[in-house]
């Protein structure tokens, strides 16, 4: 076994985006690339020597040969010792819960989460700190910093570790623990919830259908939902993690989730249905015959938490990440707790979770959670509203039916253009960034601008501010537009168009939302000009 130095030079686009480094796996397999990066992660956090860190993975190609590789580096670097995930998978939020029980300096997961895998897919790895969160701005700042510089890194030359094995080993003075990746989290999601009342639904004739997409949820999932809650076996689908995750998107949104759309939607639907991403930190809800968008599950999960016993002395306060509809903020006046409004991307519920400030968050974008991890969570989103359903012991529909016409219904729609050409995007977003001041008081497709502006957050725990973090645009009435570009894709540019309007009147809350949202989508076209900018006439992705 022998520690050697490699000699490199910077290779340009290590810069993260809104949640890690994301490229095409070929790019992340190309020489010195993954080194490189993992390398700038060492000299962000002040170096790894004496270390303890997480390590694991959503199980998509190049998962196994990059756990390797960054073993092999943290050990040549001098880390104590690594946590890892038994064959290097672990769930996102489940390394978040390791990093903080074991109360490692952090932690790093390989994954581009939503993205699909394969050779010709998307590869990623991202870094979360010792509190189990996301890097924060500045970190993430620092390790950009140093790829445009790094001109070495150690590495020990040896045979692979085994990592199939539990048990602890040893790579090069380095101690390798390889743990069951589901333990510690099934006895988290044990500890917040009314298991008992699970069962006893379950056992009630209740059926639900759990679509892991080939994804790292399938093994936990699989755990909980069928060997420790009773659900009967096959319930959990696509249970076993692949590499390409069987050729499909794993992102859960009712496109690359159509499977489990069909399913609820169609004859002898089970009661419940729900879905996951690579990562396993998004989740999909659904009833029979009823899709739940992410913003409203975020809405009724915070009005109806108190029925989990780990949230039964109420919420501290809640936050949304600023394109998720406002519906939350309607539970949260209604309750008398505090919402806060952050950019898209987990890193910044990290200080309002740390500070006691809120313990419910969430995104738009499927993802939910609370002050029990520092990332968000799919299967605990899922278990939540089991526990609400095993309380409530009424239909998904029945308990949208009834939030709505209590709280009122923000109707809501998410447009993606992907793969838009990056210079006419970015034309688009700065051409739109220089009249929002000219805007207020125009009329769009009937519609009257009240406000417009650019999204800039400042953090209200530590100060730091984050600008640039997308246009929104205010009308009289509660309707609301938000523009922004994607952080997470690796071809070209996607622009994001959230869309939102308010409804009160609770004979009309049964409605087709992009009907009723048509006004809001035309007044998005006519302000930004998405089809004479991109050229196109509809969105690839609605959801
Ligand atoms: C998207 C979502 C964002 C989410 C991020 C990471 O980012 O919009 O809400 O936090 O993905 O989720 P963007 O920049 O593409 O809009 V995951 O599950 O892909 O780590
Ligand atoms: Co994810």
């Amino acid at each position: 076994m022998q520690r050697i130095t490699v000699q490199t030079t910077p290779i340009e686009g290590q810069k993260p985006g809104t949640s890690g480094l994301r490229k095409k796996t070929h790019v992340f397999m190309q020489p010195h690339f993954l080194e490189n990066f993992i390398q700038s992660i060492w000299v962000g956090i002040g170096g790894v020597e004496g270390k303890t860190l997480v390590l694991g993975g959503d199980g998509r190609y190049f998962n196994d040969r990059a756990a390797q590789v960054i073993l092999r580096m943290a050990a040549a670097s001098g880390a104590k010792k690594m946590i890892v995930g038994q064959n290097a998978l672990l769930s996102t939020p489940a390394a978040s819960n390791l990093i903080r029980i074991r109360k490692t300096d952090g932690g790093i997961i390989m994954s581009a989460s939503h993205n699909p895998g394969g050779p010709k897919e998307d590869f990623g790895v991202k870094f979360n700190t010792a509190n189990g969160g996301p890097t924060p701005e500045e970190l993430t700042n620092r390790i950009f910093e140093a790829s445009k510089s790094v001109t070495a890194y150690d590495i020990v030359e040896t045979q692979d570790i085994d990592l199939s094995q539990l048990g602890t080993t040893e790579l090069a003075g380095m101690e390798v623990e390889i743990v069951d990746p589901v333990a510690d989290y099934a006895a988290l999601m044990q500890s917040l919830f009314d298991f008992g009342a699970i069962r006893d639904l379950l056992a009630s004739g209740f059926r639900l259908r759990f679509d892991a997409m080939h994804a790292v949820t399938g093994p936990y999932a699989k755990a909980i939902l069928e060997e420790t809650l009773g659900a009967p076996e096959g319930s959990v689908v696509n249970a076993v993690p692949s590499p390409d995750f069987g050729g499909g998107h794993p992102d859960p949104n009712p496109i690359w989730a159509k499977e489990l759309m069909d399913v609820v939607f169609g004859e002898g639907a089970p009661d419940f249905g729900a879905a996951s991403d690579g990562d396993g930190d998004r989740n999909m809800i659904v009833g029979r015959n009823i899709y739940v968008t992410p913003s409203d599950s975020l809405a009724v999960l915070a009005a109806n938490a108190h029925l989990a016993p780990g949230y039964s002395d109420g919420l501290k306060g809640v936050a949304r990440s600023m394109p998720t509809s406002r519906e939350l903020d309607r539970v949260a006046a209604a309750k008398g707790l505090d919402c806060f409004e952050t950019p898209t991307g987990w890193k910044f519920f990290g200080n309002l979770l740390d500070a006691g400030r809120v313990s419910l968050c969430g995104e738009e974008s499927a993802g939910t959670g609370s002050d029990h991890v520092r990332e968000k969570d799919g299967l605990w989103a899922v278990l939540l509203w089991l526990n609400i359903l095993a309380v409530k012991r009424q239909p998904v529909a029945s308990i949208m039916t009834a939030h709505w016409e209590q709280y009122g219904r923000n109707y809501y729609s998410r447009h993606d253009y992907e793969g838009v050409d990056s210079d006419k995007a970015n034309a688009l977003v700065d051409a739109l960034r220089g009249k929002l001041i000219h805007l207020p008081g125009q009329d769009f497709s009937g519609l009257t601008v009240e406000s417009a502006d650019e999204f800039a957050y400042d953090d209200p725990v530590d100060g730091s501010r984050s600008e640039n973090q997308g246009i929104r645009i205010g009308f009289t009435g509660g309707a609301r537009i938000v523009f922004r570009l994607s952080g997470t894709g690796t071809v070209g540019a996607t622009l994001r168009v959230y869309l939102e309007d308010v409804e009160t009147d609770p004979s009309k809350m049964h409605r087709d939302a992009q009907e009723t949202l048509a006004n809001v989508i035309a007044a998005a076209d006519e302000i930004a000009g998405i089809e004479a900018y991109t050229g196109r006439t509809a969105p690839d992705v609605k959801t």
